[in-house]
């Protein structure tokens, strides 16, 4: 039976989550995306300006898709939200001609007919030759242009495909909550130079993982060794993936507050490592789970690691799992 006791702490949580954590969930992706209700989708205009390619690949790795209007109510939408808050004369958005010159398709195949493909005047002109990604204008009409320049660009998300990890309160998929540790990993198989692979964990509002306790390390051997790697070609090197680590100011500290190696609770080196004499500054587990140095530029396969919010997931131990609701569901 439960006591009174448990029924206020019951009450209280039910009145936290309905104010701050559950109720703006049903219609968050992340904290730096905005939602509007008119599209049903959230956006992140990205003032920092990149070649389209890098421009697709950003919204990618934030869980999103570079933004090309579905017609003229989203264009004219998102126009206004630009208007209010950068002061762009375009943007890049997510239609190139990946296959034919001059045919249009959006990132994801469809064709710009079947979208939005108000062209400004005497455009797409393919100009020397060589323009073939498409930029919307603050008029609202589109130009081919070279991919290579550097513009900003939006990234977009839309409602109906997103997916909300409960355990993990994060919008992806991907991250698999580990109770004895009380937070979620994502094993990456794509394999990156350690800059890239911290950056990577960073955008998905994670970091490259750090060992702080031999189950910890346990766990990460457990999926390093469960993780379908072994079909992964590439020029990449097997046998070790890249974690929070790196040799900095004359030592060896995690990427968490920079502290220390040795305060941060696992200092198993690989026998005789590290070895790299200065050279391999970048941290790295063996499969077997011990630690190694790296040159940074090496492509490893890495883990990110996710803290998650205590209380709430302190609610969902102690109370059953009621986030399994899809975020939008009964809106
Ligand atoms: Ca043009
Ligand atoms: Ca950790
Ligand atoms: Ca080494």
């Amino acid at each position: 039976m439960l006591s009174l006791k448990c029924f206020i702490v019951l009450f209280v949580l039910q009145y936290i989550c309905q104010t701050t954590y559950c109720q703006p969930n049903l219609k968050f992706f992340r904290k730096d995306y905005k939602y509007i209700e008119d599209t049903k989708a959230f956006y992140k205009i990205h003032t920092l300006h990149r070649t389209w390619q890098e421009a697709k690949e950003r919204c990618s790795m934030e869980g999103a898709t570079l933004f090309y209007p579905d017609d003229d109510d989203e264009a004219n939408v998102v126009i206004n939200y630009w208007n209010e808050t950068q002061p762009f004369s375009w943007v890049y958005i997510g239609i190139s001609t990946p296959n034919v010159k001059q045919v249009f398709e959006t990132v994801d195949g469809v064709p710009i007919t079947d979208v939005y493909d108000r062209w400004g005047p005497g455009e797409p002109n393919d100009a020397g030759g060589v323009e073939g990604c498409v930029i919307l204008r603050r008029d609202g009409t589109l130009n081919d242009d070279q991919c290579d320049k550097k513009y900003p660009f939006i990234c977009k998300k839309s409602l109906s495909t997103l997916e909300w990890n409960v355990y993990c309160d994060i919008p992806d998929q991907g991250y698999e909550y580990v109770k004895k540790l009380g937070r979620c990993y994502k094993f990456h198989l794509t394999p990156m130079n350690w800059t890239d692979a911290f950056t990577v964990c960073n955008t998905e509002q994670s970091y490259l993982a750090v060992i702080n306790s031999q189950d910890e390390a346990d766990h990460l051997v457990a999926m390093t060794k469960k993780a379908p790697k072994d079909n992964v070609e590439g020029n990449y090197v097997r046998g070790a993936v890249h974690l929070g680590f790196q040799f900095k100011r004359n030592r060896w500290q995690t990427i968490i507050k920079n502290m220390p190696l040795p305060d941060s609770g696992y200092t198993n080196w690989g026998g005789g490592q590290p070895d790299g004499k200065g050279e391999e500054k970048c941290g790295s587990m063996f499969y077997n789970g011990h630690l190694n140095d790296i040159c940074c530029d090496q492509s490893l396969f890495f883990i990110c690691e996710h803290e998650i919010d205590l209380l709430r997931n302190s609610y969902v131990l102690r109370f059953g799992d009621v986030f399994t609701a899809k975020p939008h569901d009964g809106m």
